[in-house]
C-alpha cells in the first residue's frame, strides 16, 4: 500500500485546519486497513482532544507569540511513532490514550498509581515556555497543567531519593516505531532528573497544550516538560514515575554517551560534537537568527542549581 508522506511543513504553507482533518481521517483509514490486516485483533482508539483551559500564569509569559499551533502539533519528535518530523502526527493516533494510568514507585512512603482522570483535574495553570530541542531549533509554547512538585507530595519521597526516572509507554501495537527492524532507541523511552530539577516550581507535569488535552504526537495523554533542558529530557506518555537513589542512565545517553550527557541544560557554550548550540531557529524561521540563551532564558531561576559545577564536563 502506498504510504501518503506529509513533509515537514513551514508554517506559511500550512493547510487550514479542515483540510488537515480531512487528510488525517483518510490516512487514519489507510492506517486502520494496515492494522486490520497485519495486526489481526489489534483495535486502535481515536486521539482524545478535549478543552483542557486553565488561567495563564503571568509570570510565564516570554515575549515571543506562542508558535502556531499546527507547527507545534505537526512538527515533533516522537521516535515511537518514526524519526521524521511529520511522523508522529501522521501515526500516533494508534495510542490509546484512555483508560491511562501512571505508576508512582520507588524511595516513596506513599507508592500510588494515578488514573488520568485524577492527573487533568489537578491541571490547574496554563504557562507560555520556550521550547529548545538539542537539534538547534525553538518554539514558544503554552503548557496546560501543574508543577511535578505536587505530584511527588502525594507518594512522599524518602531521603534516599535522589533522582527521578520518567519512562514513556511502550506497546508495539500501537507505536509502529517499535516493530521497527531496528529499533531508533532503546525501549522503553527513559528520562531522568535529578530530585532538586526534579522539585524545580519551573518543571511541569503537562495534560494539555493550547487549550486542549494534548495531541497523541505531543505526548498525551500526560508528559514531562522541563524548559531549561533540551526537549529531549521531556518525555512523552509517561507510565511510570520512578524516584531513585541512584542516578538512571537515560534511552538517548545509552544511544550516543557522548552526544547526550545526563544534565542537557540548554547552554549556548556547549555544543553539541557534530553542531553548533550558540545559535537557534525560532519555528516557523528557516534560518538560526536568534542567540541560545543560556538555560533557554531561565538562568535567573535555575542557574544556582548547578554552583560550582562543570557544565562543560556535565553537559
Ligand atoms: N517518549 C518520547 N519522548 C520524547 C521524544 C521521543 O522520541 N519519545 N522526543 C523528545 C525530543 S528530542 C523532543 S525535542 C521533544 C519534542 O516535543 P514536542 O513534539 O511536543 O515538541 O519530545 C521529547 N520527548
Ligand atoms: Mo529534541
Amino acid at each position: 500500500m502506498p504510504v501518503t508522506r506529509i513533509p515537514p511543513v513551514p508554517s506559511s504553507e500550512i493547510t487550514p485546519r479542515d483540510v488537515w482533518m480531512n487528510r488525517r481521517t483518510l490516512l487514519a483509514g489507510a492506517a486502520g486497513t494496515i492494522a486490520a490486516s497485519s495486526l489481526p485483533g489489534t483495535a486502535w482508539a481515536a486521539p482524545v482532544i478535549e478543552p483542557l483551559s486553565a488561567p495563564r500564569n503571568p509570570a510565564f509569559a516570554p515575549s515571543d507569540q506562542p508558535t502556531d499551533k499546527k507547527l507545534a502539533t505537526t512538527y515533533n519528535n516522537y521516535y515511537e511513532f518514526g524519526t521524521g518530523k511529520a511522523d508522529p502526527a501522521r501515526n500516533a493516533h494508534t495510542l490509546k490514550v484512555r483508560p491511562w494510568t501512571v505508576e508512582i514507585v520507588g524511595e516513596v512512603a506513599k507508592p500510588r498509581t494515578v488514573g488520568i482522570e485524577d492527573l487533568l483535574k489537578m491541571a490547574m495553570e496554563e504557562r507560555v515556555y520556550r521550547f529548545r530541542c538539542v537539534e538547534a531549533w525553538s518554539m514558544v509554547v503554552p503548557w496546560v497543567g501543574f508543577e511535578f512538585n505536587k505530584l511527588a507530595a502525594l507518594v512522599e519521597p524518602t531521603s534516599r531519593a535522589k533522582y527521578v526516572r520518567f519512562t514513556t509507554a511502550a506497546r508495539p501495537d500501537e507505536m509502529e516505531g517499535l516493530r521497527a527492524s531496528r529499533a531508533a532507541l532503546d525501549w522503553p523511552y527513559t528520562e531522568g532528573l535529578r530530585i532538586d530539577e526534579a522539585m524545580h516550581p519551573l518543571t511541569m507535569l503537562t495534560l494539555g497544550m493550547y487549550g486542549e488535552t494534548l495531541p497523541n504526537q505531543n505526548g498525551a495523554p500526560v508528559r514531562i516538560v522541563v524548559p531549561w533542558k533540551y526537549g529531549y529530557k521531556s518525555a512523552k506518555s509517561l507510565v511510570r514515575i520512578e524516584f531513585l537513589e541512584k542516578q538512571p542512565v537515560s534511552s538517548w545517553t545509552k544511544a550516543a554517551m557522548h552526544e547526550y550527557g545526563f544534565y542537557s541544560n540548554v547552554n549556548p557554550e556547549v555544543d553539541h560534537p557534530r553542531w553548533s548550540q550558540s545559535r537557534e531557529r525560532l519555528l516557523p524561521g528557516l534560518f538560526a537568527s536568534r542567540k541560545t540563551e543560556m538555560f533557554n532564558g531561565y538562568a535567573e531561576q535555575v542557574a544556582s542549581l548547578y554552583a560550582g559545577m562543570d557544565l562543560k564536563a556535565n553537559h
